[in-house]
C-alpha cells in the first residue's frame, strides 16, 4: 500500500459510528485510535451508554460544620433527586440536626474518619441511585444546576465534571493562588494524560454508578477530585465537561490548604500516570 493510501486509510478509520445493538440506529461517532492509543480505551466494566430518560439520582454531600449553610444547599434540590445522602465527619455544631429539620427524608451517614475524600468515598459506596452527583454543603454550587450534570450521563457520557474555567462557568470563591495552582495542576494533567480539561480541582460531578466499583479510589482529602477523574480517564469512561458557578462560601471558612493540599493533588496526578502506564487488566462484561 503506496503512503498516500495509508493515510487516507487513517483518516478514514480514525473515528468509526457506534449502534445500538439492538435497534441498530446510529448513536454517537467513537474516536478510534491507532499508534498512539489512548491508554484509558479499555473499561472494566463494559457498559453501553445509557439512554434512560430517567435515572434516579442520588446526591452526596459531605458536611463538616456546616450547620448554617446545608439548609439553603437542601431546600433547592431539584425534584429529579431521588436520595439524599450527607456524610458527616464529627461535625461539632448542629448539621446533621439541621440537615433532617429542612429535609425530612436524608439520609445521614457518620464517617468518623476526617478527610474529604474519606467522607465522599463513604457517600459514593452507600447512594444507591442510577446516578451520583456529589456538591459541596457550603453553599458554593448550585443545587439548581445538578440537571445539567445529569444530562449528558443520559446522552451517552458516563461522567460528568464541572468546569468553573470553560464558557459559561465562573468562580466568585477561588483565590488567585488556588486559581494559579489549579490552572498549573490542569495543564500537567493535560499535558501528562493528552487530554484538554479546563478545570480539575471541582467537587461538583456525576457519575454512573455502574462504573463506581471499576474506580479504584484511595483518596483520604481533598485529592478525591483529582483522583475521582482521573480513575475515570483511565477506566476508559467517557467524560463530559459542563459549566458550572462557583459562588463564595455562604459562612465559614474553607478546611483546604492551597500549599499542602496542592502537594498531595501532584502525588496523585503522578500515581495515577504510573498506573496508566502499567498493563490494562482484563474487560469484565457487566451487561
Ligand atoms: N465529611 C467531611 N466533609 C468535609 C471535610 N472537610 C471538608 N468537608 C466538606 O467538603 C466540602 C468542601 O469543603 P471546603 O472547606 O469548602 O473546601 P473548598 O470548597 O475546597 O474550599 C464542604 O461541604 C465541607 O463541609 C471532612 O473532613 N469531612
Ligand atoms: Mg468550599
Amino acid at each position: 500500500m503506496d503512503e498516500g493510501a495509508e493515510t487516507e486509510d487513517r483518516r478514514v478509520e480514525a473515528w468509526f459510528e457506534h449502534r445500538d445493538p439492538e435497534t441498530g440506529a446510529p448513536e454517537r461517532f467513537v474516536e478510534r485510535r491507532r499508534g498512539d492509543r489512548r491508554r484509558s480505551a479499555k473499561r472494566l466494566v463494559e457498559a453501553p451508554p445509557s439512554s434512560d430518560p430517567d435515572p434516579t439520582v442520588s446526591l452526596v454531600i459531605p458536611t463538616k460544620n456546616e450547620a448554617r449553610n446545608v439548609p439553603e444547599v437542601l431546600d433547592h434540590i431539584p425534584d429529579l433527586v431521588t436520595e439524599v445522602v450527607i456524610v458527616d465527619t464529627r461535625s461539632s455544631d448542629v448539621t446533621k440536626l439541621m440537615a433532617r429539620t429542612t429535609r425530612p427524608g436524608v439520609r445521614i451517614i457518620d464517617e468518623p474518619r476526617r478527610g474529604k475524600g474519606m467522607a465522599l468515598r463513604a457517600g459514593l459506596a452507600a447512594a444507591t441511585g442510577d446516578v451520583i452527583v456529589a456538591m459541596d454543603a457550603d453553599g458554593s454550587m448550585s443545587p439548581e444546576e445538578i440537571p445539567r450534570f445529569v444530562h449528558p450521563l443520559r446522552h451517552g457520557f458516563d461522567f460528568t465534571k464541572g468546569s468553573r474555567f470553560m464558557a459559561g462557568g465562573g468562580s466568585l470563591d477561588i483565590t488567585p493562588i488556588r486559581h494559579f495552582g489549579n490552572w498549573a495542576l490542569v495543564v500537567i494533567v493535560n499535558t501528562l494524560f493528552k487530554v484538554h480539561y479546563t478545570d480539575l480541582c471541582y467537587g461538583f460531578f456525576a457519575l454512573r454508578r455502574v462504573f463506581l466499583e471499576s474506580l479504584d479510589l484511595k483518596a483520604t482529602g481533598f485529592e478525591i477530585e483529582t483522583e475521582i477523574t482521573l480513575q475515570a480517564q483511565l477506566k476508559g469512561l467517557r467524560i463530559a465537561e459542563v459549566p458550572s458557578i462557583e459562588l463564595p462560601r455562604r459562612t465559614g471558612t474553607s478546611a483546604l490548604h492551597a500549599g499542602s493540599d496542592g502537594v498531595r493533588i501532584a502525588r496523585t496526578i503522578m500515581r495515577q500516570y504510573r498506573l496508566s502506564h502499567e498493563p490494562e487488566p482484563a474487560a469484565v462484561s457487566n451487561q
